[in-house]
């Protein structure tokens, strides 16, 4: 019995002494330490103006945390200022800084031969991410975004319900940054629709570059203009629509509902489907500013030797202010 209690005596002592000298790991720690500097996928971001809009602002955010130095990659980030020009040079820096891959949201649809077909010749993967481009598909690797044109037939379809059985509808149209393929898209689609439909009127159509302020000084000077004529809002997205409701309940006009004029509106961003609940904007069409991970995986795809689809986009759909709930607004990641 004695010689059995020291054995285990020993044992015990033997085992704890191990155990003080394993290795501490804590599952926190485990494979999350981020790849040697060296080891990084340099990415090159050519953001058209990271502070443009709501949407914008979810989009910078989403690239900035998805391609982080903890998921291997070095982002560097250029800030055009909605300046076309300016975007060019800056895709041109990116190439001249010899980076691995370039992302790009394009202030503009037009003007990228030359420096698209510089960064093929120097081998740099080139990802649209939102806008797309007039260019040779030859010249970027793959698109990811949303459909601006369908997104624009998600609102007219609405508006064809809101004046159905052919009341007049007399449309004001807010248009985002021109030559922008979302405003490209989402305006070939209104003006579309307005062809298909005599009892549609275009009464103003101006750009009201994506923001608030300048959409809230356009609507006011087309109340003066047209009045009590207008019901119906075509905004091409969140920030101008707001502008224009601003503009009109200051002139004590009756906006959204079932019989306030009909304001249409794009992004879905949270606070603006709060306002899509309270009924001041009837139809908000979804546009999902969260790209990163979408771009992130395209990159992995084609570092492990993949080829991405020339063109990925998004889900998208609509929000209603008779359909809308605080559950689904909660349950929005943006
Ligand atoms: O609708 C607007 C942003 O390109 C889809 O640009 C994007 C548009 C979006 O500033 O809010």
């Amino acid at each position: 019995m004695k010689k059995f209690l020291a054995l285990v005596f020993v044992a015990t002592l033997l085992i704890s002494c191990l155990s003080a000298c394993a290795p501490v790991t804590t599952p926190s720690t485990q494979g999350t330490q981020p790849p040697a500097e060296s080891k990084l996928i340099r990415v090159g971001f050519a953001q058209c103006k990271a502070d443009e809009s709501d949407w914008r602002k979810a989009n910078t955010k989403s690239v900035q945390e998805a391609l982080s130095k903890e998921n291997g990659f070095d982002l560097i980030l250029a800030d055009s200022n909605n300046d076309a020009a300016k975007l060019v040079s800056d895709v041109q820096g990116f190439i001249d800084q010899e980076v691995d891959y370039i992302i790009i949201a394009a202030v503009n649809a037009d003007g990228w031969d030359t420096v698209l077909g510089n960064a093929k010749k120097a081998g740099i993967p080139v990802i649209l991410m939102d806008r797309t481009i007039n260019a040779s598909e030859d010249l970027y690797n793959c698109w990811l975004g949303g459909g601006f044109y369908n997104e624009g037939v998600k609102a007219t379809d609405w508006m064809g319900k809101r004046f159905a059985g052919g009341k007049q509808a007399n449309i004001v149209h807010l248009q985002g940054q021109l030559g922008a393929s979302a405003q490209v898209g989402r305006t070939e689609a209104l003006e579309d629709a307005i062809g298909k439909n005599s009892n549609w009127k275009l009464l103003a159509q101006q750009t009201g570059e994506w923001s608030t302020d300048t959409a809230k000084e356009i609507m006011a000077s087309w109340i003066q203009q047209y009045g009590d004529d207008i019901n119906c809002v075509y905004a091409e997205n969140d920030n101008m629509a707001d502008g224009a409701i601003q503009a009109l309940e200051e002139a004590g006009k009756k906006v959204g509902g079932d019989d306030g004029v009909a304001i249409i509106s794009f992004d879905a961003n949270r606070a603006y489907l709060q306002m899509t609940l309270e009924g001041k904007i009837n139809c908000n069409v979804e546009c999902n500013p969260l790209l990163g991970p979408g771009v992130a995986a395209l990159i992995n795809k084609i570092e492990g030797g993949g080829t991405p689809n020339k063109k990925e986009s998004v889900d998208e759909t609509a929000f209603y202010y008779d359909t809308i709930t605080q559950e689904v607004i909660d349950a929005r990641p943006y």
